[in-house]
């Protein structure tokens, strides 16, 4: 089929039926069928969130289903990976100028290291420059020093780490207890985040806040710099 086909056919389909449309391209890597299912959403009036939450993230679900189960296997999901991005980058200027504050603060964020997962940690990123941070993103694979380094340079309000191996989550923690033997724990709230991820693990490794999603997450963003003023 030709691009010229597929481009009718997309617009061509009512709102669900483009979103379950959208859901398979992603699961099938097609990076130009998505970001174009994305835009025709915006262009039908959708909200940027909606977009984000009803067909990509629940077509990345859908995709982690069956990574999981052996069904896809790494080139293929970091194919879907990709589309994902496609439709984000059309998304992103919406997302991160919603807000009318100027900067409420410095947002440090990374993926730790051993982790190359970053999409989760983009979209927080995104929502974040949203809601008026200035977020300044270390991009994956994030070690203390890159950490420490950031902090020195960027003095944040808080730093973020996300990891989505259960292997890497316990990295977050190595983090924090450098934070800590330096005395710095108590000026730099450290919120954590990944799919692995819950409560209990964050107050573990003694960080002060989980964010489960990207929408929360920055929401409690907003209460900690708001709190701290
Ligand atoms: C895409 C993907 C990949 C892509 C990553 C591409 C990329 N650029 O990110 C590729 C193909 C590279 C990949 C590789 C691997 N992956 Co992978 N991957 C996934 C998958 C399918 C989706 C992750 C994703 O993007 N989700 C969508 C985003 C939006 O959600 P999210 O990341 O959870 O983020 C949200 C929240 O968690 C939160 N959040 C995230 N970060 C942060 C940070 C902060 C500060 C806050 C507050 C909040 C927050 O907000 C986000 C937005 O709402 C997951 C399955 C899953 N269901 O998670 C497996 C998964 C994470 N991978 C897995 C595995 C095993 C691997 C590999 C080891 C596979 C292999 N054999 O090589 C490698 C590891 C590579 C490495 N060293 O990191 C396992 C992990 C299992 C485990 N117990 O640890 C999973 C769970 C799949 C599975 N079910 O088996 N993967």
């Amino acid at each position: 089929m030709s691009d010229q086909d597929e481009d009718i056919i997309l617009k061509d389909l009512d709102d669900n039926e483009l979103v379950a449309q959208m859901q398979d391209d992603l699961y099938d890597g097609m990076i130009p069928e998505v970001t174009e299912g994305t835009q025709i959403l915006l262009d039908r009036g959708w909200d940027a969130n909606m977009v984000l939450n009803d067909a990509l993230v629940e077509g990345m679900r859908i995709v982690g289903e069956d990574f999981r189960d052996g069904i896809l296997f790494v080139p293929e999901v970091l194919q879907s990976a990709n589309a994902m991005k496609g439709g984000m980058g059309l998304l992103r200027p919406i997302l991160a100028n919603s807000s009318v504050n100027s900067s409420v603060g410095t947002f440090v964020i990374g993926t730790v290291k051993g982790d190359i997962h970053d999409i989760g940690k983009n979209l927080v990123g995104m929502m974040l420059e949203g809601a008026g941070f200035e977020v300044v993103d270390l991009g994956i694979n994030t070690d203390v020093d890159q950490f420490l380094h950031a902090i020195d340079e960027h003095d944040p309000a808080i730093l973020g780490m996300s990891a989505l191996l259960t292997t890497t989550m316990p990295y977050m923690g190595v983090v924090i207890e450098e934070l800590d033997k330096r005395d710095m724990l108590k000026d730099l709230p450290v919120m954590v985040g990944g799919a692995p991820l819950n409560q209990e693990f964050a107050d573990a490794i003694n960080a002060h806040t989980y964010g489960r999603d990207a929408a929360m997450s920055s929401e409690l963003a907003k209460a900690i710099v708001g709190k701290n003023r």
